[in-house]
């Protein structure tokens, strides 16, 4: 994978709650790096910035919010580091995405704010080159470690999120693509699914970026 001028693959993962998504991207982390690509990792939210630390006191419940005022939070906290991830395509990295904007509308539009009202904060962001889409049921996420300490980790509110999720998935254009992998799966195997994904991606020459939605 020699760099050229070839811009990197933006690539999210996105998922319900303990469906593995941190997990598979430090092992994706890893994997690229060993096929010598330049790769960044980043999480949203991003509970480090000024946004992201009043994001993380909501989550712990430690504080409330307006559910419209959280939500653009969410959004402010992406857009923060929108030019950087920009910059770092163009610069030939390949940028992967501990969940991004489809989050941000699933749980929000899973609270019931009108779908099309979450979309619209996210409007022109980055588009990942492709989603992936680590599918559980609420049930199975609940057998792993440390489910409920956090404000959305509930079993009905999880499959509200998730029935959001693949309304976002059937919306998805071809060319920002949503692929679903079945995250109930033993570990080494959904790794094994989400190498077959990214592999050819980072392998193959890209257009330009595109722009959400
Ligand atoms: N949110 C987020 C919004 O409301 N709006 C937004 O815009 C955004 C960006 C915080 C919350 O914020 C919400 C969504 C969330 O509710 P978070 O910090 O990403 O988001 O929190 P989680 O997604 O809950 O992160 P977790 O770390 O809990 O879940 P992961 O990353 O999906 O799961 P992971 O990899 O940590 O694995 C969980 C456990 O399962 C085991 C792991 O070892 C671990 O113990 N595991 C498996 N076990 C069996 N089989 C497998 N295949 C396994 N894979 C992992
Ligand atoms: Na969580």
């Amino acid at each position: 994978m020699s760099a050229g001028n070839k811009r990197g693959a933006f690539i999210v993962m996105e998922g319900l709650d303990r469906s593995g998504k941190s997990t598979q991207a430090a092992r994706l982390l890893e994997r690229l790096q060993r096929a010598d690509a330049r790769v960044k990792l980043l999480k949203f939210p991003d509970r480090t910035t000024g946004i992201g630390i009043t994001i993380d006191s909501y989550l712990r419940s430690e504080s409330e919010l307006d559910d419209r005022a959280i939500h653009l939070l969410f959004s402010a906290n992406r857009w923060e580091l929108a030019s950087s991830i920009e910059e770092s395509l163009r610069a030939g990295s390949t940028v992967l995405c501990d969940r991004y904007a489809f989050s941000g509308i699933a749980f929000s539009a899973a609270k019931g704010l009108p779908y099309e009202w979450c979309r619209a904060p996210d409007i022109s962001l980055p588009a990942p080159d492709v989603t992936i889409f680590l599918d559980i049921t609420p049930e199975k996420a609940k057998q792993r470690g440390g489910y409920g300490e956090e404000r959305y980790e509930k079993e009905e509110m999880q499959r509200m999120v998730r029935e959001v999720f693949q309304r976002i998935g059937s919306e998805t254009s071809r060319e920002q693509r949503w692929v679903v992998v079945d995250a109930g799966q033993d570990i080494d195997l959904v790794t094994e699914d989400i190498w077959r994904i990214v592999e050819p991606l980072v392998s193959g020459v890209l257009g330009p970026v595109t722009r959400l939605w």
